[in-house]
């Protein structure tokens, strides 16, 4: 038996408190399995009706909470009835990546077996890649201000924030996954023929870090051509390493062509393991289907397949755990209970047990 881990459980709000159970029941039933000891422990804030109690989303001792475990287990935030979108996600998911510098937000887009892909003439293998999107800077920037509020000269600036170390490491480790890979692919998104100082500069330390790594094939598009090869030939991609506003919109819509948000999985990763890294669906709330059980628990699951195995950080019992998860899914996925948004009936509960009695 492994040394326990400690997790930190976070619902948040929404589907979050419906499909972080399938997570944890799946992460559980691997770990029985395989000899790991894995401990959770809940915690109910992050999530709007803690800010309707308290006036703020998380305690204000939350670092100091957190920052001995080893990873975080997080399901969704935002409810936007209740609170400004703006106000839930900054008071607690910008937070753990910021302060737990949690830099490369990795998110696996691939075709799984029995999934319904709006492309036509696409089957699994076809679609297999990695969005990497820079989490700590860039377009979420909060540098800026209004003024003269409410008058004709009322005006907003936000600026965005690209530094050499934030670039550089991202780059970094989008060139390191790229080498490991059998296809050694990357692409960088930019736009720099209309941001016309930042993207410039995003480019020249694409082409600085490249040749660190003669072996990795690497272009960049721009992001408006990018967005319609993710639709058009999704099957040439390999690692596509973006900024954070455009990583957060190239992973959705990545999951969109390969079937549904509900199969999108993500690690918001610090690799230098001197915080917890956090591992969520990509997905968000999703207000209007909370309460039904309908919401598709796998990208939760696949997300604590990933915990996993940065956990493990190459240790065989922790690598057959993830497998075996990622093998569950799609033995499931191909024939056993699906959500409706994969075209069955079943309800969020149930393919979450299914996932675990198959693994
Ligand atoms: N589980 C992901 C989640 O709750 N996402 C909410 C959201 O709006 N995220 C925006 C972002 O990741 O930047």
């Amino acid at each position: 038996m492994s040394r326990t881990y400690r997790i930190a459980a976070i619902a948040g709000d929404g589907i979050g408190k419906e499909v972080l159970p399938e997570g944890i029941r799946v992460v559980q039933a691997a770990a029985a399995k395989f000899g790991l000891s894995i401990e959770f422990t809940h915690f109910d804030w992050a999530s709007c009706d803690y800010y309707l109690d308290h006036g703020r989303m998380m305690p204000d001792d939350w670092f100091e909470t957190l920052k001995g475990f080893d990873a975080i287990f997080f399901g969704a935030v935002g409810w936007p009835d209740k609170v400004p979108d703006h106000i839930s996600l900054w008071g607690s998911l910008i937070k753990f990546r910021r302060e737990f510098d949690q830099y490369v937000n990795l998110r696996p887009v691939r075709l799984l077996p029995g999934v319904p892909c709006p492309l036509a003439g696409r089957k699994p293998g076809d679609i297999d890649f990695f969005v990497v999107r820079e989490n700590t800077e860039g377009e979420y920037s909060s540098v800026g201000g209004r003024m003269f509020e409410g008058t004709e000269r009322e005006f907003v600036l936000q600026e965005a924030v690209f530094t050499r170390h934030g670039v550089d490491r991202i780059l970094k480790f989008a060139f390191e996954l790229a080498q490991s890979r059998p296809r050694r692919k990357l692409t960088a998104a930019t736009k720099s023929n209309g941001i016309s100082i930042s993207m410039p500069y995003w480019d020249e330390r694409v082409a600085e870090m490249g040749k660190a790594y003669p072996e990795v094939a690497w272009d960049k598009q721009h992001i408006d051509i990018l967005s319609a090869r993710f639709v058009m030939q999704p099957d040439r991609f390999d690692v596509v390493v973006a900024s954070n506003l455009f990583g957060d919109i190239l992973s959705d819509l990545g999951p969109a062509c390969t079937g549904t948000m509900g199969l999108a999985a993500s690690a918001n990763l610090n690799p230098e393991r001197r915080f917890p890294s956090l591992f969520e669906p990509v997905h968000g709330s999703a207000p209007d289907i909370y309460g039904r059980q309908i919401a598709n628990p796998v990208a939760m699951i696949w997300s604590g397949a990933m915990m996993l195995d940065f956990l493990g950080n190459g240790d065989a019992a922790f690598t057959a755990a993830h497998d075996a998860i990622m093998a569950a899914i799609e033995t499931v996925l191909a024939d056993g209970p699906r959500t409706p948004d994969v075209g069955g009936t079943a309800r969020t509960g149930e393919v979450g047990q299914a996932i675990a009695a198959a693994l």
